[in-house]
């Protein structure tokens, strides 16, 4: 079974959105892990976590601008906090701060016009039974999947239509948290049942609908949707002294490198604890929007051909049209050789060439 994946071929461009407790420590989404803080130490950040109000608003508003046409949120990150309403841990925004940033996320990007995908960490630094299974102890097994089970329940039942499901988190200690424990067939089962048009990665083990990569454009192979994700900076969770900011012109690169390439480029934005998007991160998207807002039409919902162009840049088709990106251009004219029907795939109707 697979979900709707028409939206996500012509969408080409993401918000990732990495938010949480460790935002407040300002060192990155592992300093949990990183400086050793110990659980229930780290739990105190919940109570003096003061997101502005709107702040989803804020983002959502963004990624508009920047030309993006989904989110992916995380929902729980490994540090386990979730920021969502959940029965199954009390260690949950809306117990300890009254707030849902999860809806706020949902409801934002719908009133945007835009997809809405949940990151969902499967490891957990916080639940016991997480460091009991990672330690070795089978007997906790069954209570871990019963857990995880029960939070993607709550996660596709009470947001309404949820698009996309970004599991995370196990793929690291897959020794412990392989696709067994998980009963990962089961639980996208689940899944399905819940949200028939959901999309799903494939971190828990098992093959579903796409295939990601992290930090590094990766093409799959040709008929195999793909998503890269990465940061405008290098570190996912809000981190003051990373300044080591992609230009625009790199930004654009990735994108159009992913696009022509049949693959998506969903982009992070790791904001301050209050919720406020750091500035080198908001220029950059407003950039890089503004540049989609003149060649959109050669990104969005182009599909890649079959065979890739030998020539200088990326040659790709929509509606019957072939759209050519230039990657690399120091001349001041540019020739395209061989741009003959065999860039084609079987099928399509027209070819642009002047016989
Ligand atoms: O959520 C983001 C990362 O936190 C998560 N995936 C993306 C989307 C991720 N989990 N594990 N990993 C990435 C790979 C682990 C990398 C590590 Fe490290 C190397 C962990 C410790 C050393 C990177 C550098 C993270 C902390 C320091």
């Amino acid at each position: 079974m697979s979900g709707d994946i028409a939206w996500f071929r012509d969408a080409k461009f993401g918000m990732f959105i990495h938010f949480g407790l460790y935002s407040q420590l300002k060192r990155g989404e592992w300093v949990m892990h990183q400086d050793a803080i110990p659980a229930a130490k780290y739990a105190d950040l919940a109570q003096q976590f003061a997101p502005a109000p709107g702040c989803a608003r804020e983002w959502a508003r963004l990624a508009k601008r920047a030309g993006m046409r989904y989110v992916v949120f995380t929902t729980k990150h490994h540090d386990g906090f979730s920021l969502f309403d959940t029965k199954l841990t009390a260690y949950n925004s809306v117990t300890t701060g009254g707030r849902d940033y999860v809806r706020e996320v949902v409801e934002a990007f719908r009133a945007e016009g835009l997809r809405v995908g949940l990151y969902f960490s499967l490891g957990d630094w916080h639940y016991p039974a997480y460091a009991a299974v990672t330690s070795g102890d089978s007997s906790q097994q069954g209570p871990l999947r019963e857990f995880i089970h029960g939070q993607v329940c709550e996660l596709l039942t009470q947001y309404g239509k949820i698009d996309l499901l970004w599991y995370d988190g196990a793929f690291y200690d897959d020794k412990y948290l392989s696709a067994e424990i998980l009963d990962a067939t089961g639980l996208n089962a689940m899944a399905r049942e819940l949200q028939p048009d959901i999309l799903i990665n494939e971190r828990a083990g098992t093959e579903e609908d796409y295939v990601t990569c992290e930090n590094e454009c990766k093409p799959a192979p040709y008929g195999v949707d793909w998503e890269m994700c990465t940061c405008i900076n290098d570190i996912w969770g809000y981190a003051e002294h990373d300044y080591n900011y992609k230009t625009v012109n790199q930004l654009i690169f990735l994108l159009v490198n992913c696009a022509t390439q049949g693959g998506n480029l969903l982009l992070n934005i790791g904001p301050r604890s209050d919720g406020s998007v750091p500035e080198a991160q908001v220029e950059r998207l407003e950039a890089v929007g503004a540049w989609l807002r003149t060649h959109g039409e050669a990104l969005y919902g182009i599909e890649r051909l079959p065979k890739a162009f030998s020539g200088n840049g990326r040659v790709t088709q929509k509606d019957g049209k072939l759209y050519f990106h230039t990657l690399y251009w120091p001349g001041s004219t540019m020739r395209l050789p061989n741009l003959t029907p065999k860039y084609l795939t079987a099928g399509s109707r027209v070819c642009p060439r002047k016989s």
